[in-house]
């Protein structure tokens, strides 16, 4: 962030504007922008040098004015808004305040407002630039889908920060610039998709055998000689939703373990947008939570692991830690290519423990790992799928506390899974898909050839 001192130019500024004056023109101000984080559209900053200028004939206190920067936060649970200097690091005259919305490129924005101290902007003039910052506690958000991203490196002129009455309603009292329409992104068109609710009595009803297989036979992954059960998979309701629920169980001993995996019956899934809500536990479904039960939650997309043509992208939850991570909650997001190399390790050290929303976009020049709107892994084309492939949830053990006899059950419930076909959708518009499936009564659907 910058620290350099800039001269202030509102002391040269008149202190009154002359009475009567109409300050009602929606073009009163020219926003100059430069973005002073442009090399950096995917971290955890947004850093926007804003400049006003005052295109009418009289003084303006700035004090009637706010500015309005738009975006979106990708899921982020924190947005802070900071002023790094203007005459001062300290920002004297502005504070900031952020606000949500529901329009295209934004859900959030930050305004800047001026105190009386602020004092006035002259006819013509301009405010010296306000280095606006963003962060949103460490996460990570793209920058490029927010209305008021641009990519300048110099102050130039720039329509997509606003400038509004000060107490505006978001979009109101324009006085400068173009604010966001209103309303949610539509989401796009999809020209075949596959979606399921998993509104279903039981694993028994022939509407679910019709489009996945729940697995009984022997093998790996997981602890060798453990069962791969039908019991370990149910419907279970959540309020008037109904959710898949996956489980597996241990007594610390190989004959007293059982697996649990439920895998679409089509192999028709390669690039495109996959995505399921899911509920990750870290805690016991009956008995004692075991640390030395080291077991993996996950949805992933692969192929038969005997193709030459093998592909396979994973979201694994360790809720007990393993591969390496002692008993820290991580979630790893790995991608396989045909020759069965892994991905550079992409791994997560904290808890998943809740209900998140996991979106994948596998396309011809790699996969993208996104939970909860956040981009969270990204590899390279080497690992896109090359055929098409399965949809598929699994709980299993890596190894098992063997000194603790006490039976217990581990779990995770799925509450929707949506694909689609060479369609790229981001959190939101996945989000608005199922919404709008939903609000037809489509419990499940599958149009993908
Ligand atoms: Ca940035
Ligand atoms: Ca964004
Ligand atoms: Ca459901």
């Amino acid at each position: 962030m910058k620290t350099t001192w800039k001269p202030c130019l509102l002391a040269a500024m008149a202190l009154a504007m002359p009475l009567g004056e109409s300050l009602a023109g929606t073009a009163d101000f020219t926003v100059q922008y430069q973005n002073y984080n442009a090399s950096g559209p995917n971290d955890s900053i947004i850093e926007a040098g804003i400049q006003l200028k005052n295109n009418t004939t009289a003084a303006i206190p700035l004090s009637t004015v706010v500015v309005r920067y738009w975006f979106t936060k990708d899921g982020a649970t924190t947005v802070a808004p900071a002023c790094w200097w203007w005459n001062t690091a300290a920002c004297p005259g502005i504070s900031l305040v952020t606000g949500s919305v529901s329009a295209t490129g934004a859900d959030q924005y930050v305004e800047v407002r001026f105190t009386s101290a602020a004092g006035s902007l002259a006819a013509g003039a301009s405010t010296a630039p306000i280095d606006l910052g963003i962060t949103f506690g460490g996460a990570a958000v793209n920058e490029t889908d927010d209305y008021s991203y641009g990519n300048q490196t110099s102050l130039a002129a720039w329509s997509r920060i606003s400038v509004h009455d000060a107490g505006a309603a978001p979009t109101g009292g324009l006085r400068g610039g173009t604010p966001p329409s209103g309303g949610t992104t539509p989401p796009p068109t999809v020209a075949a998709e596959f979606f399921d609710d998993f509104t279903y009595t039981g694993p028994g009803d022939a509407a679910f055998s019709n489009l996945w297989t729940v697995r009984t036979y022997a093998g790996g992954p997981g602890v060798g000689g453990a069962v791969w059960s039908a019991s370990n998979v149910s419907m279970v309701s959540d309020g008037s939703n109904r959710l898949m629920r996956l489980q597996a169980s241990t007594n610390g001993s190989v004959a007293g373990t059982s697996h649990a995996e439920v895998i679409s019956k089509a192999q028709k899934f390669k690039f495109g947008t996959y995505s399921t809500r899911i509920k990750f536990r870290d805690t016991p479904l009956s008995g004692p939570r075991v640390f030395g039960d080291k077991y993996v939650e996950t949805f992933f997309a692969l192929t038969p692991y005997s193709s030459p043509s093998y592909s396979e992208q994973d979201y694994e939850y360790l809720p007990n830690g393993g591969w390496g991570q002692g008993n820290t909650p991580t979630m790893f997001l790995t991608s396989f290519d045909k020759n069965k190399t892994a991905s550079p390790e992409r791994k997560l050290n904290y808890s998943h423990d809740g209900w998140h929303t996991l979106v994948l976009h596998s396309t011809p020049s790699g996969n993208v790992y996104h939970i909860d709107g956040v981009q969270q892994a990204s590899h390279t084309a080497q690992f896109a799928p090359l055929i098409h492939q399965f949809l598929d949830f699994q709980m299993w053990f890596i190894e098992l506390g063997t000194t603790d006899g006490t039976p217990r059950t581990y779990f995770e419930e799925v509450d929707w899974v949506y694909f689609a076909k060479d369609t790229y959708l981001d959190t939101n518009a996945v989000n608005a898909k199922v919404a709008s499936l939903r609000s037809a009564s489509v419990a499940r659907k599958d149009t993908v050839p």
